[in-house]
C-alpha cells in the first residue's frame, strides 16, 4: 500500500474531502433538516411577533453571531496560497529532514504573506514588513518556516515583543494611527532601545513596499541548526530568493494605491495564481560549521544581525512554486496556524533568545485565536502523516478515538502508540552551562555596523528613498526629542544620513560623526541588483479612445502577452471603442476605475483622433503623468506621443527609433514593426526607471 505521505498532491486528496460544494444540495439546519422557508421568520400571523420555536431562526442567527474570532494580534492581514516545494540538491550530509534529502520528493505546502502592524482591513501596501510563513507537509510531519521578508528584527529579546509590538499598532487613546509605524510611540521606543536601527534601515528602505509577494524574499532570520544521521550539527539560515527578483512600489504609489485598491498584493497573488503564472522562489541555506561559531564580529545568535552573503553564500537547494488558490479564505488562509516549533527531524533550534520566546508565544496565541487544543484538526492545519497520541477530549475534537487506554504506558491497548523508533524527533544535545541570570550578551552590543553596512550597499536611488522614508515617519512625530533622539542614532549608522534626516524634521544637524562609517558594503542587499529579465505577470495599461490603431494594439499587446505580461485596454468607457481601421477593440476597463498605480507600465497606440481625444481627458492625461513620475515604462507610437508632450513628459532623453532602450524607459516609435515591442518588453523589464526620479512633472 502507497503510504499517502508519499503522493505529491497528498495534501490537496486529504483537503479534497472535506471540500463542500453547493451544486445540486437543498437548504438544510445545522441538524440536516431540510427548511421550507429562509426569507421569511416563523410568526404569530402576518404582523404578529415571531416565535421562540423559529429553531431556523434561532440557529441561522446564533451562528452568525458566532462568525468572528480574534485577529491575529500581529500579522492580522495576509493572504494565502497552496503549493509545493521540489529538492534540487540534497542536504543529507547536514540533515536528516527528509524532504531536504532526497530529490525525488516533492513536499505540499501552504504559504501565508502577512502585514505586520495592521488590522486584518487595512491595506496591503503601507511601509511594513511582510510576514512569509511556509507549512511543509512533509512525511516527517509540518515543518513551519515562520519568516520575514526583512533578515533581521528590531529586538534581540522576545521579552521586549510585547514592548515593541504596544509602540508599533496604534496609539492607546485613539486607535490612531491605522497600519503605520509614523507616529510617536514607535519612533519613541526606536530611540530608547538602539539595537532597533538595522531593522530600522530595512523598514525606512523599499523593502517595506514590495510591489508583489511574487517579488520579495524571505527569511527565516534566526540561525537554526541541521542535525544530521551522526548526530553533527551545523548552523543554518534560510532564504527565499524570488525568480522575478526583489522588486517594489514607489512610495507615493503605495499611498495611492491604498485608496484605489487596498488589497493590491491579495490580488495579485490570487490573480497570478489564478492565471498559471506561479509565483517561484528558490530555497537558499547560509551554513556555517559549528567550529566556525565565533569566526564573525557579530553573534550567529543575534537576530539583529545577517550573515553577509558574500561571506557565507547563499546555497539554492529547491523551488517553491505557489499554484493553487485556497477554496475558502476563512477556513485556510485565516484558520492556518503556524508555529517556529514545528519542526521535523534533523531541524532544530538555537539558543538565540528571541527564537526561544517566539517557541512560546505560537502554540499560546493559537489557543485563543482558534478556541481550544483541537486545532491542528482543522483541516489547513492538519498533518499528511497520521497522529497518534494521548491527547484526548477539549473544545471541537474532531477525531472519534477507540479504545480504553490514553495514556502511556498501557497493556489495553498493546501498549500503543508505541514511542520512538525509527524517524523519531532528538533534541541536540548540546551542552549547556551557565548561572541563572538576566543580562544580554556584550557580543549583541553592536547596534549600529550592519546598519551602516545596509546604508553602504544601497543605490543611490535606494538612500534617497531611506531618507525620505525617515523625513516622513520622524516628521509625524509630534515629540522634538524622539526626532533629535533617532538623529542621534543615525549619526552612529552614517553622518551625511544623520544631516539629511534632520534637515528635513527640523532638528539640529550633527557635526561630526558619532562612529566613523566603516565603508564596507554587501552588493547582495541592494535590488539594484536584484533580477530584471522577466515581465511575467507585469500588468500593462494600453490607452485607447475611438480612431485607436488597432492593428498596434494587437501587435504590441500580442508581444507582451506573449512575454508574459497582463495587457488591459483603458478607455474613458467600458464596452468598446471604434477602431481607426473600422472594427471595434473591447474595452477591459474604464479609466474611472481604475489608476496608473496600478500598472507597470502604459502605452499610447497611435490613431490621430484616438490620441486627440486622449489629450482632452484629464484622467488620461494624468494616468501618463503618473506613470512617468513613478518611473515606469512609457511606450508611445506615432501620434501617442503626442499624448506624453500633454503630460508634460519634456526634457529627458527619448529611446530613437532602432536605438536601444534609454535608461528613462519612455519608448518611442513611428509603429509598431521593427524592434519596437522588444524594446518596451525591455523597458518593462527594468521594473523602474529611477534615473528619471529628478525629472519634474506634475501628478
Ligand atoms: Fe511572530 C505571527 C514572523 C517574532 C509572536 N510571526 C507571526 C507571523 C509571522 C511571524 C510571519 C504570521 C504567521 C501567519 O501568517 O499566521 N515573528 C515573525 C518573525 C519574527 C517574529 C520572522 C522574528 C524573527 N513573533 C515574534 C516574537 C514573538 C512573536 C519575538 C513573541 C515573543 N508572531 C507571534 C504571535 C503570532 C505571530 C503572537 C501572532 C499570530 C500567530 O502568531 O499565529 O504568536
Amino acid at each position: 500500500m502507497v503510504n499517502p505521505a508519499d503522493r505529491a498532491d497528498r495534501k490537496q486528496e486529504q483537503l479534497e474531502r472535506r471540500r463542500v460544494r453547493p451544486d445540486d444540495t437543498r437548504l438544510t439546519t445545522d441538524q440536516g433538516i431540510r427548511v421550507d422557508d429562509t426569507d421569511n421568520s416563523l410568526s404569530a400571523g402576518e404582523r404578529g411577533p415571531s416565535l421562540m420555536d423559529d429553531f431556523h431562526l434561532r440557529e441561522k442567527i446564533t451562528h452568525f453571531d458566532h462568525e468572528r474570532i480574534p485577529e491575529r494580534v500581529v500579522h492580522a492581514r495576509g493572504a494565502g496560497a497552496y503549493g509545493h516545494f521540489r529538492l534540487h540538491d540534497s542536504l543529507a550530509e547536514y540533515t536528516t529532514a527528509d524532504f531536504l534529502c532526497d530529490t525525488a520528493r516533492t513536499t505540499p505546502v501552504f504559504v501565508r504573506f502577512s502585514t505586520v502592524a495592521g488590522s486584518r482591513g487595512s491595506a496591503d501596501t503601507v511601509r511594513d514588513v511582510r510576514g512569509f510563513a511556509t507549512k511543509f507537509y512533509t512525511r516527517q510531519g509540518n515543518f513551519d518556516l515562520v519568516g520575514n521578508n526583512m533578515p533581521v528584527f528590531f529586538i534581540q529579546d522576545g521579552i521586549k515583543f510585547p514592548d515593541f509590538v504596544h509602540a508599533v499598532k496604534p496609539e492607546p487613546p485613539n486607535e490612531i494611527p491605522q497600519a503605520s509605524s509614523a507616529h510617536d510611540t514607535l519612533w519613541d521606543f526606536v530611540q530608547l532601545q538602539p539595537e532597533t536601527m538595522h531593522m530600522m534601515m530595512w523598514l525606512m528602505s523599499d523593502r517595506a513596499l514590495p510591489r508583489s509577494y511574487a517579488m520579495m524574499q524571505g527569511f527565516g532570520v534566526h540561525t537554526f541548526r541541521f542535525v544530521n544521521a551522526e548526530g553533527r550539527a551545523t548552523f543554518v539560515k534560510f532564504h527565499w530568493k524570488p525568480r522575478l527578483g526583489t522588486h517594489s512600489l514607489a512610495w507615493d504609489e503605495t499611498q495611492k494605491i491604498a485608496g484605489k485598491d487596498p488589497d493590491f498584493n491579495r490580488r495579485d497573488l490570487w490573480d497570478r495564481i489564478d492565471a498559471g503564472d506561479f509565483p517561484e522562489y528558490d530555497l537558499c541555506v547560509q551554513l556555517v560549521p559549528v567550529e566556525d561559531e565565533h569566526r564573525f564580529d557579530f553573534d550567529l545568535l543575534d537576530p539583529t544581525k545577517i550573515i553577509p552573503e558574500e561571506e557565507v553564500p547563499a546555497r539554492p537547494v529547491g523551488t517553491l512554486t505557489l499554484d493553487r488558490n485556497p477554496t475558502n479564505f476563512f477556513a485556510e488562509t485565516e484558520q492556518v496556524a503556524f508555529h517556529l516549533g514545528n519542526v521535523v527531524p534533523g531541524i532544530d533550534f538555537t539558543n538565540d533568545p528571541l527564537l526561544q520566546a517566539r517557541l512560546f508565544s505560537y502554540l499560546d496565541t493559537q489557543l485563543i485565536r482558534l478556541g481550544g487544543p483541537n486545532f491542528p484538526q482543522i483541516p489547513v492545519n492538519r498533518p499528511v502523516v497520521e497522529v497518534r497520541n494521548h491527547h484526548r477530549d477539549g473544545y471541537h475534537q474532531m477525531d472519534l478515538h477507540e479504545g480504553r487506554a490514553s495514556y502511556h504506558k498501557n497493556s489495553l491497548s498493546g501498549g500503543c502508540p508505541a514511542v520512538g523508533g525509527e524517524g523519531s524527533f532528538t533534541h541536540y544535545q548540546e551542552r549547556v552551562d551557565g548561572h541563572k541570570i538576566r543580562k544580554r550578551s556584550e557580543s549583541f552590543a553592536d547596534h549600529y555596523s550592519q546598519a551602516t553596512l545596509f546604508w553602504n550597499s544601497m543605490a543611490d536611488w535606494e538612500k534617497e528613498h531611506i531618507v525620505g522614508a525617515f523625513r516622513f515617519e520622524l516628521g509625524k512625530c509630534e515629540h522634538r526629542h524622539i526626532r533629535e533622539g533617532v538623529v542621534g542614532h543615525l549619526n552612529h549608522v552614517d553622518h551625511d544620513l544623520a544631516v539629511q534626516v534632520a534637515a528635513g524634521v527640523g532638528v539640529e544637524a550633527p557635526a561630526a560623526p558619532a562612529t566613523p562609517n566603516h565603508g564596507r558594503g554587501s552588493p547582495a542587499l541592494s535590488q539594484a541588483n536584484s533580477a530584471t529579465d522577466s515581465v511575467r505577470g507585469r500588468k500593462i495599461a494600453i490607452l485607447a479612445a475611438d480612431g485607436v490603431d488597432s492593428a498596434a494594439v494587437a501587435a504590441v499587446g500580442d508581444a507582451l502577452m506573449e512575454a508574459g505580461a497582463v495587457c488591459e485596454i483603458l478607455a474613458a468607457h467600458a464596452g468598446f471603442v471604434q477602431a481607426a481601421n473600422g472594427g471595434q477593440v473591447e474595452v477591459t476597463r474604464a479609466m474611472p476605475t481604475v489608476a496608473s498605480v496600478l500598472y507597470d507600465a502604459v502605452l499610447v497606440p497611435g490613431g490621430e483622433q484616438s490620441v486627440r481625444a486622449l489629450a482632452g481627458d484629464g484622467d488620461a492625461v494624468h494616468f501618463v503623468a503618473e506613470a512617468f513620475v513613478h518611473c515606469k515604462a512609457i511606450g508611445a507610437l506615432d501620434a501617442g506621443i503626442g499624448l506624453l508632450e500633454r503630460a508634460g513628459i519634456t526634457g529627458v532623453e527619448f529611446a530613437s527609433n532602432g536605438g536601444t532602450v534609454s535608461d528613462t524607459g519612455v519608448v518611442t516609435g513611428e509603429g509598431p514593426g521593427g524592434d519596437f515591442s522588444a524594446r518596451l518588453i525591455d523597458a518593462v523589464k527594468a521594473h523602474r526607471h529611477w534615473t528619471r526620479r529628478k525629472a519634474h512633472v506634475p501628478a
